[in-house]
């Protein structure tokens, strides 16, 4: 793509079209050589979209919650982007063509867009290109951005919390509120969802996670950044909701909390606190993958060679060889 394409791709999206938006997200996704210039142009207003991260154990319903509240949002003629991340599968596609398959009602709907992104298995690839697409998504003007993933290890915590409101989706059975305290989920939730309410054990199961998340310690206040004159809006009390995503029961309770936890966000200055968190990260990523290009390129990783060699022989500490490194890399640069 040449320069001006990038700027007339990055328009049209903004116009809502939705192959551009596709089209843009790829291009992050790949690592294209426009990266930084589609980047810097998106960047301008963005942050108005609010973010909603998705997550649970396979198959409690995260992607039917996901089609009942796009249904729900577009009663309200909000414009929806959902991005379906699997980060247990390097291929894309595969086991998440059920996702799209289950969210096809909304496939033609031009207020809508949902794209199934995997992992390659290179390190940082996932969390690097999720924010970028977000961004894209953005920038493209979606209201409500929908980040779904497969609760499956660490690596959906680490999404979970590229979002502004993060929703853990449960389902019945015994031993899940025990589970899921395991997992360290009932830390990350802004909001829970017992899902499959219509099944036994249901309501055992609501009553679990609320005596669980009573007896979790209180999270600390958010700092004060904003000084809000009500103090009572500075902490937020995570809500358990039963649902039957199926038969969109519960449903309009979870838009209900969405709404008065993005407020909250808000009005606490927990939302800054998150989107700086979220920077962050992208920032640290991308510094760490530069530092890498930097060692690879132009026999710099014989330098990494030697001195693995050295801390090998016992002759230097891999603290000081690393620290040698950094300097080495970075005093390099400064001279070109
Ligand atoms: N009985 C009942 N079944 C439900 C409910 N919600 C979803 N299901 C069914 O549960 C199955 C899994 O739902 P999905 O929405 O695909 O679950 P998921 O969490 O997205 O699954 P993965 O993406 O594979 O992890 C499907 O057969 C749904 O029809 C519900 O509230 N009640
Ligand atoms: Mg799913």
């Amino acid at each position: 793509v040449t320069a001006a394409g990038t700027t007339d791709l990055v328009r049209s999206a903004r116009d809502g079209d939705l192959r551009s938006v596709a089209r843009l997200i790829s291009l992050v996704e790949d690592g294209s050589a426009q990266i930084r210039e589609i980047t810097g142009q998106l960047s301008a207003g963005s942050g108005r979209a609010h973010v909603v991260g998705l997550t649970g154990a396979p198959g409690v319903g995260k992607s039917t919650t996901t089609t009942a509240l796009i249904s729900a949002w577009r009663e309200r003629e909000l414009r929806v982007g959902v991005l379906a991340v699997d980060p247990s599968s390097p291929f894309s596609g595969g086991a998440l063509l059920g996702d799209r398959i289950r969210m096809q009602a909304h496939a033609t709907d031009p207020g809508v867009f949902i794209r199934s992104m995997a992992s390659r298995g290179q390190l940082g690839g996932l969390a690097a290109a999720t924010p970028q697409a977000l961004r894209v998504l953005d920038a493209a003007g979606f209201d409500v951005v929908v980040i779904e993933t497969v609760g499956v290890g660490q690596s959906e915590v680490e999404i979970a919390r590229t979002a502004d409101s993060v929703v853990v989706v449960l389902a019945p059975g015994m031993g899940d509120a025990v589970q899921a305290a395991k997992a360290g989920i009932l830390e990350i939730g802004d909001v829970y969802t017992v899902n499959k309410f219509d099944r036994d054990n249901a309501r055992a199961t609501l009553r679990e996670i609320r005596h669980m998340l009573a007896m979790a310690p209180a999270p600390a206040p958010a700092p004060d950044l904003t000084a809000p004159t009500d103090q009572a809006a500075w902490r937020w009390t995570p809500t358990v909701i039963g649902t039957v995503a199926s038969g969109g029961e519960g449903i309009p309770e979870l838009v209900e909390s969405l709404d008065a936890h993005r407020s909250w966000l808000t009005a606490s200055g927990e939302l800054l606190q998150r989107r700086s968190r979220r920077a962050a990260g992208e920032i640290e990523a991308l510094v760490v993958a530069g530092l890498r290009h930097r060692l690879e390129a132009a026999g710099r990783r014989g330098t990494l060679d030697d001195r693995a060699r050295e801390v090998a022989r016992g002759r230097l500490d891999p603290y000081t060889a690393a620290d040698q490194l950094i300097a080495e890399l970075t005093h390099n640069q400064s001279q070109t």
